[in-house]
């Protein structure tokens, strides 16, 4: 039996041939178990969960965080481990082409897939109270688009407590740049309605968002809601980095 020995180019032995089969094997049975690591992973918080009080409560935050929204990851990754050729696509082209999508989990696909995202982005649209303001600049497209900043502050909110049940408004950016305000059903999101689209602000009506604070009073809700918007995101978003 040949018995091959590897050098380095400093001449020292590395690894006899046997021992490199078993590190193929190991390496391999790596590459296995890290393809059954859940492709679709929820953002980490990017602040603690009280860090929103006393607008957003901690109690709220923790089982939106760990129960609503990891359910729909986790739902996501299953309804996807046998489909390989989607399995590894972005959680924006899944949504984006929902239609291709075999027929049989198109639907679940479309209400955990929307939930998964909608979720990394709304702990990304929240920020701390004073700690990401409005610019002038953002201000000034928003009134643009709108007549003033008051009167897009009333029809998003008029969006919001007239949204029938559970659901998000949205401020979206079409391909000119021209603002809108949408309102969508379920974890439906702007992505699945357009190619153009882009959300660049967002709001969860769902009663899991703030039940155990404001009970029926989403008013309350959304009135809060405004103390702890990520402008700095939005601006992002609206402008690219
Ligand atoms: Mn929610």
């Amino acid at each position: 039996m040949s018995k091959v020995v590897l050098f380095s180019e400093t001449g020292n032995t590395l690894l006899e041939e046997s021992v490199m089969k078993k590190l193929v094997l190991v390496s391999a049975s790596v590459c296995l178990s890290l393809s059954a690591v859940a492709q679709f992973k929820q953002r980490e918080m990017p602040y603690p969960y009280d860090a929103l009080e006393p607008h957003i409560d901690a109690a709220t935050m923790r089982v939106h965080y760990n129960g609503h929204h990891a359910g729909f990851a986790n739902n996501l990754n299953n309804l996807l481990a046998n489909h390989p050729d989607w399995k590894d696509k972005d959680i924006v082209h899944l949504l984006r082409n929902l239609a291709q999508l075999p027929a049989e989990i198109q639907t679940p696909v479309r209400n955990n897939g929307g939930g998964f995202f909608n979720h990394n982005f709304w702990w990304e649209i929240l920020a701390p109270a004073g700690t990401a303001p409005l610019s002038e600049k953002m201000k000034d497209v928003i009134a643009k688009n709108f007549e003033s900043f008051e009167k897009f502050k009333s029809e998003f909110e008029k969006a919001a407590t007239s949204r029938f049940g559970s659901g998000w408004i949205w401020l979206v950016k079409d391909k000119d740049g021209k603002l809108s305000i949408l309102s969508t059903p379920n974890q439906d999101n702007p992505l699945m309605n357009t190619k153009d689209d882009t959300p660049v602000l967002a709001l969860d009506v769902w009663e899991h968002a703030y039940y155990l604070k404001y009970q029926n009073r989403r008013a309350e809700y959304i009135a809060a809601y405004w103390n702890v918007v990520n402008w700095k995101k939005v601006e992002e978003l609206y402008f690219g980095k």
